[in-house]
């Protein structure tokens, strides 16, 4: 008999029309209403990307590109992954797919954040709150708790840096540097709890740097929010402006590893935001294509659900 097993994939959620907007955004601020400024900041930077973020269009499409790749590698373990969407800051909530999930009669299920690394505050909320939903229903859950290191995950990203550097002139490969982030978060939250979010970071960092052809790597925090204490830093803005002044850089490559597909966070704090820096300086900006739906990045995730999974575990219940 065919087993089915939940695939519960959560993402961050965006507006799905312009009406939406004060509401995702005081579901961010948990609950405190932005004032008319700050909704009004938020709605011109949507206009400036197209309107509204491919978020949504994107989370669905790798979502069910997942599901795919997964049946395909388990079909003949007589297993199937039926899947949910769960989103952090508007519908369909993390809480209603798991509610779904137990109308369908999963008893059992798998969770993946679309996000590569792991913080208490990103991932681990994320899995908290689909712990919480599961629990009274008695659906057990698995939680993916980060994928950076799959060795697909890596190959993409070394893939997308050697291209990238393909397009710049080798005699000047010596004054290119390529600049790794992910999503800033408050200093105090991170610290406190010795979050392994940096770490993970600077791991991937490394990780790009042994594999690819780059010769000098940064690392850096963006798109963080404005709460009045330290984010992690440097800002990616501010460390192309110090990069610049003390090597002189011609060329910066931005790779914001921490996010998986096109988004606002992207297309405006890198593709405006980080130009307008690299213009200002004299310098050329590169940001090669995110993961979105390719067959690597889609590969790292099963992979690594796999290996969750485990084949002992698996084979045990065929
Ligand atoms: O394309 C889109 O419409 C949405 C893109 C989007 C992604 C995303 C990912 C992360 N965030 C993380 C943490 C925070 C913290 C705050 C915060 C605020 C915002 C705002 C918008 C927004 N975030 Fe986000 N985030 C995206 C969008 N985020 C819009 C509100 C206005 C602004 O600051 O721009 C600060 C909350 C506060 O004010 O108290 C903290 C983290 C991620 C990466 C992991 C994940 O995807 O969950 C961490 C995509």
């Amino acid at each position: 008999m065919t087993r089915t097993i939940g695939l519960l994939v959560m993402a961050y959620g965006t507006p799905y029309q312009e009406s939406d907007i004060e509401a995702y955004y005081t579901d961010i601020r948990h609950g405190k209403k932005p004032t008319p400024e700050e909704i009004q900041n938020l709605k011109d930077r949507y206009e400036f990307i197209g309107g509204l973020s491919p978020l949504a269009r994107i989370t669905d499409e790798q979502a069910e590109a997942l599901q795919k790749h997964l049946n395909n590698m388990y079909k003949d373990k007589e297993i199937e992954f039926k899947l949910y969407v769960g989103l952090k800051h508007i519908h369909p909530f993390i809480e209603d797919a798991v509610d779904q999930m137990h109308e369908d009669g999963i008893t059992e299920a798998v969770t993946i954040v679309l996000a590569p690394h792991y913080s208490n505050f990103s991932v681990g909320s994320y899995n908290k709150r689909a712990a919480k939903a599961a629990e009274p229903y008695g659906i057990e859950l698995k939680h993916v708790k980060s994928f950076y290191q799959q060795p697909k995950f890596i190959q993409y990203w070394v893939k997308q840096v050697n291209e990238t550097l393909k397009t710049i002139p080798e005699a000047e490969h010596d004054q290119t540097v390529l600049v790794v982030s992910a999503h800033s978060l408050p200093e105090r939250m991170i610290i406190e709890s010795n979050d392994p979010y940096p770490e993970q970071l600077k791991d991937n960092t490394r990780l790009l740097e042994e594999l690819s052809n780059i010769q000098h790597t940064a690392r850096g925090w963006q798109s963080e929010g404005n709460t009045g204490t330290p984010w992690l830093g440097p800002d990616v803005q501010d460390l192309t402006r110090s990069l610049a002044a003390e090597y002189g850089y011609k060329h910066f490559i931005y790779t914001p590893l921490g996010f998986v597909c096109d988004h606002l966070e992207v297309l405006y704090d890198n593709d405006y935001e980080c130009k307008v820096v690299c213009d200002e300086v004299g310098a050329t900006y590169h940001r090669p294509p995110m993961p979105n739906t390719q067959p690597l990045f889609i590969g790292a995730m099963a992979d690594e659900i796999y290996q969750l999974l485990s084949v002992k575990e698996v084979d045990e219940h065929e």
